[in-house]
C-alpha cells in the first residue's frame, strides 16, 4: 500500500476508535472512484449545502452546522484497502448514510461499499450511462439503492430523506425545498399562460 493510502487508512481507523458525540461527526459520506467524477458527483455537494449541510474537512475541527458531510476519492480497483477501510469504519465514525459514485463499465465502488458497510444504507450513483448496470446489479440479499446516471443531486436528497426520519428539522428543510420547487413551476406556469406562448418564448431567447 502506498504511503498516501496508508495514511488515509490509518486516519479512518483512528477516527473509528474515537468516541466523538454524534453532533460532531458527519451524517453523510460521499465517495467517488476518481476526482474526474467530481463534475458529476458535485451535485450531491450542491444539494446538501442547499439544505444547510456543511462539509467536514478536519475531523478535529468540525463546522458549526448541526448536519455535515465528508468527501473522499476511493477507487475500488486501485485502492481496495482504502475502500475497505472507508466502508468498514463508516458506522463507527458516525456516518448514517453513504453516497457512492463511480464511472466506467466496472463501477464497483457503490456496490462493494454497500456490501462492506452493510447495514448502513448506500445510495449508488452511476457516473456514466455505461455504469448503470454495474451499479444497480446487486444480487438478492445485498441491497443498494441507486439513482439514474449522473443524478447525484437526487442521491443527496434521498440521503437527507433517510436522515429526516430521525431528524424532524431535516423533514422541514426538505418540505421547504419542495415548496420552492413547486413555487417555481407555479410562477412559470402563470407567466406562460398570461403572456402567451409567443411572448414567453421570445423572452427566453
Ligand atoms: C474512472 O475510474 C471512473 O469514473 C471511476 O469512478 C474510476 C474508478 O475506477 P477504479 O479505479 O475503481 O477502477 O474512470
Amino acid at each position: 500500500m502506498s504511503d498516501a493510502v496508508q495514511s488515509l487508512v490509518d486516519d479512518l481507523r483512528a477516527e473509528a476508535e474515537r468516541d466523538r458525540p454524534t453532533e460532531e461527526t458527519p451524517e453523510v459520506g460521499i465517495v467517488m472512484g476518481s476526482d474526474s467524477d467530481l463534475p458529476v458527483m458535485d451535485g450531491a455537494y450542491d444539494a446538501l449545502t442547499e439544505l444547510g449541510f456543511e462539509e467536514v474537512t478536519d475531523d478535529d475541527d468540525p463546522p458549526e452546522a448541526r448536519f455535515t458531510f465528508e468527501t473522499y476519492v476511493v477507487s475500488a480497483h486501485r485502492t481496495p484497502n482504502l475502500m475497505y477501510a472507508y466502508a468498514e469504519t463508516a458506522r463507527e465514525r458516525g456516518l448514517d448514510v453513504l453516497i457512492a459514485g463511480a464511472g466506467g463499465k466496472s463501477a464497483d465502488l457503490p456496490n462493494m461499499t454497500a456490501s462492506i458497510a452493510y447495514p448502513l444504507p448506500v445510495i449508488g450513483v452511476p457516473v456514466q450511462e455505461k455504469s448503470v448496470s454495474s451499479v444497480i446489479g446487486m444480487p438478492t440479499g445485498a441491497p443498494l439503492v441507486a439513482v439514474d446516471a449522473g443524478k447525484s443531486f437526487n442521491a443527496a436528497l434521498s440521503a437527507v430523506q433517510v436522515l429526516a426520519r430521525a431528524h424532524p428539522e431535516l423533514e422541514t428543510r426538505l418540505e421547504a425545498y419542495h415548496e420552492a420547487l413547486q413555487d417555481g413551476v407555479g410562477t412559470v406556469s402563470r407567466e406562460l399562460h398570461e403572456r402567451g406562448t409567443a411572448t414567453f418564448r421570445a423572452s427566453r431567447k
